[in-house]
């Protein structure tokens, strides 16, 4: 089915302002002229615009900036992110429908994406701000061959994806706060939670839950948060196309991912490192035992923080909330 409807497409995209015909995508994509009409009507119900004319064919006027399993397949360049998409109009949260489907036995590099959340969430069950239309709200399922402990450098290697690719797309140079926040002028534009199915020795599935605000304007965060957030038009000062931000995205991922498994964490941590924001200041780190302050003087081969405090002691966080 998705096979055909991206024949379909690329067809359309690559015959540009020419129109086809449905005798000649039906030829292209190996279905019959009845199924090509299905498949335009479902293009259509996803928001492009597809001028049918009698006696010559289709052809694209308008794509949606849409998220949709086609738009995103659209110019995607992985090998295996992204074999699997599941779009959602709207969902509570991607994290939740991505723990389902990995139980249930999903395959690495499935993604669920989504036009709006309803009950998005950040850690400790936090609330996580998804509107309709303005962001990046995904899942993705990997299944790596490795002990559960090495999970948390997993938000590294997202975090470390995230920051290259806006700067891919955008003019912007983001940075990272640890563990899992992604800033623009010290204003947070994404948010990662990462989530684990595992057994005590080994990773069935780990669940990367990005958040990344792209076209919001100021009056879409609440009034708590209009403070702390940004997104990237707000910073780039043009709308952005989230499913070209997605496509790259995967394609990061996807680099950092397979660099990761043959070469381990250190090069990794390297680029983090070049992107973090808190690294020789003095910080604040509130975790759930309490509030330790000092220096931060980097995070080790785990992808944990060190801070030194002045008494010089040296404490390694697992968890917390960063002040700078
Ligand atoms: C995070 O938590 O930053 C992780 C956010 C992960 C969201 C993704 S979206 C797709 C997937 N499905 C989900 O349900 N979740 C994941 P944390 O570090 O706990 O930060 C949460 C805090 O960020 C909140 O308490 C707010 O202060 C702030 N916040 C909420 N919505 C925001 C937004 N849209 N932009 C910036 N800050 C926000």
């Amino acid at each position: 089915q998705s096979t055909i409807r991206k024949k379909v497409l690329q067809a359309l995209f690559e015959s540009d302002q020419e129109f086809l015909s449905g005798q000649a995508l039906a030829d292209i994509a190996g279905c019959s002229r009845t199924a090509i009409w299905k498949h335009i009507e479902e293009l259509r119900k996803e928001g492009f615009v597809l001028e049918a004319v009698r006696k010559k064919g289709y052809r694209i006027i308008e794509t949606p900036d849409s998220v949709t399993e086609s738009k995103i397949r659209l110019g995607l360049q992985t090998r295996t992110l992204g074999t699997m998409i599941h779009y959602e109009e709207s969902v509570l949260s991607t994290q939740r429908i991505a723990h389902t489907l990995a139980s249930d036995g999903a395959e690495e590099g499935t993604l669920v994406i989504a036009d709006e959340q309803t009950a998005g969430r950040g850690r400790l069950m936090r609330e996580w701000h998804s509107s309709k239309g303005t962001g990046i709200w995904m899942s993705l399922i990997l299944k790596p061959h490795l002990p559960p402990q090495k999970a948390p450098q997993f938000t590294l290697i997202a975090a470390v994806a995230v920051v290259q690719a806006i700067e891919e797309v955008t003019g912007l140079h983001p940075q990272i706060k640890w563990p899992n926040d992604i800033l623009i002028n010290g204003k947070k534009v994404t948010g990662i939670l990462t989530e684990l199915q595992a057994e005590s020795d080994k990773i069935n599935s780990i669940i990367i839950g990005i958040g990344m605000n792209v076209n919001q304007t100021k009056d879409h965060f609440p009034d708590e948060i209009q403070k702390i957030a940004t997104s990237l038009s707000i910073e780039e000062g043009r709308t952005l196309s989230r499913s070209v931000i997605v496509q790259r995205l995967l394609e990061r991922i996807e680099a950092l991912y397979s660099l990761y498994m043959k070469e381990g964490f250190t090069p990794i941590k390297l680029l983090w490192e070049s992107y973090a924001i808190s690294i020789g200041k003095k910080i604040r780190a509130r975790t759930i035992n309490g509030t330790i302050e000092g220096r931060a003087l980097g995070i080790t081969d785990e992808g944990v923080l060190k801070i030194e405090d002045s008494g010089g002691t040296i404490h390694q966080i697992y968890s917390a909330d960063i002040e700078v």
